[in-house]
């Protein structure tokens, strides 16, 4: 279909920027950026990095003189603070643009419509909400962080259709497909961090980074092992190219922790029990600032965090088969609801194919 030419024209190149650079700005949202005057595009320019020039900074740059007069579309309110870098906001007044379009607000309790509010008080037009839909879902893990400093959970499992994540004697190799696969390893890159219980490590010792057709991004390897099992062989403590957290229980033993810390591993202690206790960990790694997870399971775990309520997207990949076993482990493992009714609903759900699998994605409401 042609594209027709008016705001969500310039809005949709600048979010299509800011949607590739999803994974590798850290805490940061990802933001694009396109300037536009007398009918052609002067400047575009995309966040990169946490610490480096934001996207407006970047198309600015690029426009030079030109851009006075000309209209800026930016997929999130310009910053009005001293963050890392000086605030978008007073590099717009100084390069004198004329109007302003943003997708959306910036939740950042330091921003937080001050931008906007800046913008229009030095005279320049202000339209907030093009594309705000796709621009909000883009930064969903963004949003939920900087409000909260709760990392944001997306949680992945890949099972038969009746749910069983490999057979009765543990066999694994392959649920899904290829292109299922393919995703998983794009959604390994643009998560900060992924997340697995001991028991996944010491029955598939994985190494838990990402496999693309090109150069990705690793994220940090997280470990729950209530009572440091974790042996010094795993793949995940051999390999130091990855920073690797494992969280554990107060009753764990001080000597295996020294012997995990000797070999390059972070130990966190989470709670006072014998149990990892979620809620507690999720806001110590908020505070480390790992502000988005994948979560991999295995059943114990998804069990655990969706009970906890600590779990914000889940996708679920479905390969068409029915594998059965009365002790095949399952995506789930916990002792449920016993009423339908108290079941952990999904909302926003969509359904897509990923090659010969099903893909069933949406958000779990507490
Ligand atoms: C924008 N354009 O491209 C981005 C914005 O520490 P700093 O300086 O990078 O500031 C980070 C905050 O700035 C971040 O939490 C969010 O509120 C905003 N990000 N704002 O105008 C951008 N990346
Ligand atoms: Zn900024």
């Amino acid at each position: 279909m042609l594209d027709i030419l008016n705001d969500e024209y310039y809005m949709g190149l600048a979010l299509d920027m800011a949607a590739k650079a999803s994974g590798q700005t850290g805490i940061n949202p990802v933001v694009g950026c396109v300037v536009v005057k007398d009918g052609r595009i002067i400047g575009i320019g995309t966040h990169l990095k946490r610490g480096t020039g934001h996207a407006e900074v970047h198309a600015l740059q690029m426009a030079g003189a030109e851009a006075e007069g000309a209209t800026v579309y930016v997929t999130l309110e310009p910053c009005s603070h001293f963050g890392k870098t000086p605030p978008c906001c007073e590099r717009i007044i100084d390069a004198k643009a004329a109007r302003v379009v943003v997708a959306s607000g910036d939740p950042n309790p330091e921003v937080s419509g001050k931008g906007i509010a800046r913008l229009r008080e030095e005279g320049i037009a202000v339209t907030v909400g093009v594309l705000e839909q796709r621009s909000q879902q883009l930064n969903e893990k963004f949003n939920k962080y900087i409000t909260s400093r709760i990392p944001f959970v997306t949680l992945k499992t890949a099972s038969t259709l009746d749910g069983k994540i490999a057979s009765s004697t543990g066999d694994s190799r392959w649920v899904t497909g290829a292109i299922a696969r393919e995703q998983v390893h794009t959604l390994r890159h643009q998560h900060e961090a992924i997340m697995v219980g001991i028991g996944t490590v010491l029955a598939d010792d994985p190494l838990l980074n990402t496999r693309a057709a090109v150069p990705a991004l690793d994220p940090v390897r997280i470990i729950v092992d209530s009572k440091l099992r974790l042996p010094l062989t795993a793949r995940v403590v051999v390999d130091r190219t990855v920073r690797t957290i494992v969280m554990t229980s107060s009753q764990a033993s001080e000597e295996r922790r020294g012997d995990l810390e000797a070999a390059g591993i972070e130990v966190i202690v989470c709670g006072s029990g014998d149990k990892v206790d979620l809620v507690d960990g999720m806001a110590k790694l908020g505070a480390l600032e790992i502000g988005s997870i994948l979560l991999e399971g295995g059943g114990q775990l998804n069990g655990a965090m969706l009970e906890a309520g600590l779990i914000d997207k889940i996708i679920l990949y479905y390969a068409t088969k029915i594998i059965g076993g009365l002790h095949a482990p399952g995506t789930f493992t916990f002792p449920g609801y016993e009423k339908m009714a108290d079941a952990v609903q999904l909302e926003r759900v969509s359904v897509d194919m990923a090659g010969e699998d099903i893909c069933v994605s949406g958000y779990p409401v507490y």
